[in-house]
C-alpha cells in the first residue's frame, strides 16, 4: 500500500494582516446588531485566524433596507453604463495590485495553496471584472415587431436588490462570478460569505468603494447560514437570489424564497461528474488529467471528475499509474511552494471524507492507496486512490468533496453514457478520446451542463457554467449570466396618435 509520505512542518506565518472582520453595510465596516463575532480558522491548525463580527437577522435586515435605498434612490442603476463600468475596471485594476495579499489572506483562510491562489484564480478573479466592466453598456433591449400599428419597446432593466449566498471553496471566484454580472447589470447587492472564509469578501468589498463604488450598493454580511443566510433567502424586500453551495441547502433556499416573496433563485450545487477514459486516449494524460480533474482544490471542487470511468483494456494500466501519480502527490503547508495540497476547509468536511473513505473501505471498493490523515494536527488527507469501484457504492453516488479517486470499469460507448447519467446530478463531464465519432456521442449523450473532451477545468469569463437535474438551476458567467440579473419590460404604444 503507498502512502503519501509527507512531513508537515510548522505552519508558515503569511506576511498578511487582517484588517477588515467586521460586516459592511452602507460603505461603512459596523459591529453586528447583536455584538457576536465568530471565529474563522485556519485549516492548517484549527486555530483562530481572527473573530468576524456575525451578521443575523438584523443585520441582513440594515444591509437590505441600504441596498434597497441605493437601488430606488440611486446613483448605481441610474449612472450611466459607461461610468459604471469604469468603476468596474478600476476595481479590477486595484485587486491586481493587491494580488498577493488577497492570495495569501485566501490561502490562510480556506488552505488552498498560495501558488495557486496567486497565479490562477486571482487573475481569474480580474478577469472576470473585466469581462462583466465590458458587459455593462453592451445591456440592451429589443423592439419586436407585434401585429398591428404598435411601438413595442423590450426593455432590459435591473431586476433589484441581489441577495447572493457563496460558500468556502472558492471564496474570491464565487464573489466574482456572482457580483461581477448583478453589477453590471445596475442591481445593489447583499452578499453573504461562507463562514468559513469570511475575509477576502471583505477585503475585495473595500478596494471595491476605493474604486468609487456607492455606498450601499455593495454590502456584505458574514454570518452562518441557517440565520444570516436564511433571512437573506425569505427576505421580502430582495429580489433575486443565487445560492451556491450544497444540494440540501439549495433546496432550502428555493423554499425559503417561495413561502417569502418568489423571488427568482439560481442554484450553483453539487455534481458527482464522470471522468471517461476511453481505450485510444492518450493513457499518461489521461492520468494526469483525470489526477488533476478530481484533486484539484483538495478535491473540493462542485464540478471534480469524481467518478473516473477507465476502458477495460486500459483498466489495469491506467489505475497503476493513477496510484503512483496520487502517491507523488505533495501534501502539506500550503504556503511552501511545490506544495500540491493543503488542507481540507474544516474539521466538518475532515470527518465526511474519512467517512465516506471507511464506506469505501467497507463496501470492498480496493483501496489503492491514501486512507488516511496526514499529521497530527489541520485537516490534511492522504491522496486517496479506490479501484474495483461499483455504481451502487455510495462513494460512487454521493458528494465526497474530497481527495478521493474512484476508478470504475466500462466496456463500450453506450453502457458508459448510461451510467455516467445514473446519477441525481449534472454538473459537468470529462471525454478522454482520439475518436471524433465517440468524443461528439458522448457529448451529446452526456446530461451535464459542462463537457471538458479531452481537458477538464478549463474555465473561462465567457463560457457558461451550471447543472442538469439537481446539479442547479441557470447558468452563471458569460452572456448567459447577464439575465439572471435583469428584468424583461414591454412598452406598447400605438404607432400614430389616435382619435382621443
Ligand atoms: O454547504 P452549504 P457546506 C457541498 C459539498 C460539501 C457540502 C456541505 O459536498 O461537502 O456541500 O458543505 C450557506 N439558508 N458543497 O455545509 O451548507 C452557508 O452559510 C441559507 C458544494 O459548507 O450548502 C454557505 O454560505 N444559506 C458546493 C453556503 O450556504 C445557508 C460548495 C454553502 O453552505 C443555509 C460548498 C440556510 N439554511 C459545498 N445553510 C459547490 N457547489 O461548489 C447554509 N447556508
Amino acid at each position: 500500500r503507498y502512502t503519501t509520505a509527507t512531513v508537515l512542518e510548522e505552519p508558515i506565518t503569511p506576511p498578511v494582516q487582517v484588517n477588515y472582520t467586521k460586516l459592511l453595510i452602507n460603505g461603512q465596516f459596523v459591529d453586528s446588531a447583536s455584538g457576536k463575532t465568530f471565529p474563522t480558522l485556519d485549516p492548517r491548525t484549527g486555530e483562530v485566524i481572527a473573530h468576524v463580527a456575525e451578521g443575523d437577522v438584523e443585520d441582513v435586515n440594515r444591509a437590505v433596507s441600504a441596498a434597497r435605498k441605493a437601488f430606488d434612490e440611486g446613483p448605481w442603476p441610474k449612472m450611466s453604463a459607461y461610468e459604471r463600468s469604469r468603476i468596474i475596471l478600476r476595481f479590477a485594476d486595484l485587486v491586481e495590485k493587491h494580488m498577493q495579499e488577497l492570495a495569501q489572506l485566501e490561502t490562510w483562510d480556506n488552505g488552498k495553496p498560495y501558488e495557486q491562489a496567486l497565479t490562477a484564480e486571482l487573475p481569474l478573479f480580474v478577469r472576470l471584472f473585466h469581462y462583466y466592466a465590458g458587459w455593462a453598456d453592451k445591456i440592451h433591449g429589443l423592439t419586436v415587431p407585434a401585429d398591428g400599428p404598435h411601438h413595442v419597446q423590450v426593455l432590459h432593466e435591473p431586476i433589484g436588490v441581489a441577495g447572493q449566498i457563496i460558500p468556502w471553496n472558492f471564496p474570491l471566484l464565487m464573489y466574482a462570478w456572482k457580483v461581477g454580472p448583478a453589477l453590471a447589470c445596475g442591481n445593489t447587492i447583499v452578499l453573504k460569505s461562507a463562514e468559513q472564509t469570511p475575509l477576502t469578501a471583505l477585503y475585495v468589498s473595500k478596494l471595491f468603494h476605493e474604486a468609487g463604488l456607492p455606498d450601499g450598493v455593495l454590502n456584505v454580511v458574514s454570518g452562518y447560514g441557517p440565520t444570516a443566510g436564511a433571512a437573506l433567502a425569505s427576505h421580502m424586500d430582495i429580489d433575486k437570489l443565487a445560492f451556491t453551495g450544497s444540494t440540501d441547502t439549495g433546496k432550502v433556499v428555493l423554499e425559503l424564497a417561495a413561502k417569502s416573496n418568489l423571488k427568482p433563485v439560481t442554484l450553483e450545487l453539487g455534481g458527482k461528474s464522470p471522468f471517461i477514459v476511453f481505450e485510444d486516449a492518450d493513457i499518461d494524460r489521461a492520468v494526469e488529467l483525470a489526477h488533476f480533474a478530481l484533486f484539484f482544490n483538495q478535491g473540493q471542487c462542485c464540478c471534480a471528475g469524481s467518478r473516473t470511468f477507465v476502458h477495460e483494456r486500459v483498466y489495469d494500466e491506467f489505475v497503476e499509474k493513477a496510484k503512483a501519480r496520487a502517491a507523488r502527490r505533495t501534501v502539506g503547508d500550503p504556503f511552501k511552494k511545490g506544495i500540491e495540497q493543503g488542507p481540507q476547509i474544516d474539521s466538518d468536511q475532515f470527518d465526511k471524507v474519512l467517512r465516506y473513505i471507511r464506506s469505501g473501505i467497507d463496501g470492498n471498493a480496493k483501496l489503492e492507496c491514501g486512507g488516511e490523515r496526514v499529521g497530527s494536527k489541520g485537516f490534511y488527507i492522504q491522496p486517496t486512490v479506490f479501484s474495483n469501484v461499483e455504481d451502487n457504492m455510495l462513494i460512487a453516488q454521493d458528494e465526497i468533496f474530497g481527495p478521493v479517486q474512484s476508478i470504475l470499469k466500462f466496456k463500450d460507448v453506450d453502457e458508459v453514457i448510461k451510467r455516467a447519467n445514473a446519477t441525481r446530478y449534472g454538473l459537468a463531464a470529462g471525454v478522454f478520446t482520439k475518436n471524433i465519432d465517440i468524443a461528439n456521442t458522448v457529448s451529446r449523450g452526456l446530461r451535464a451542463g459542462t463537457v471538458w473532451v479531452n481537458c477538464f477545468d478549463v474555465f473561462d469569463a465567457a463560457i457558461p457554467f451550471g447543472g442538469y437535474k439537481m446539479s442547479g438551476i441557470g447558468r452563471e458567467k458569460g452572456i448567459y449570466s447577464l439575465k439572471n440579473y435583469l428584468q424583461v419590460k414591454a412598452v406598447i404604444s400605438p404607432l400614430t396618435n389616435p382619435a382621443w
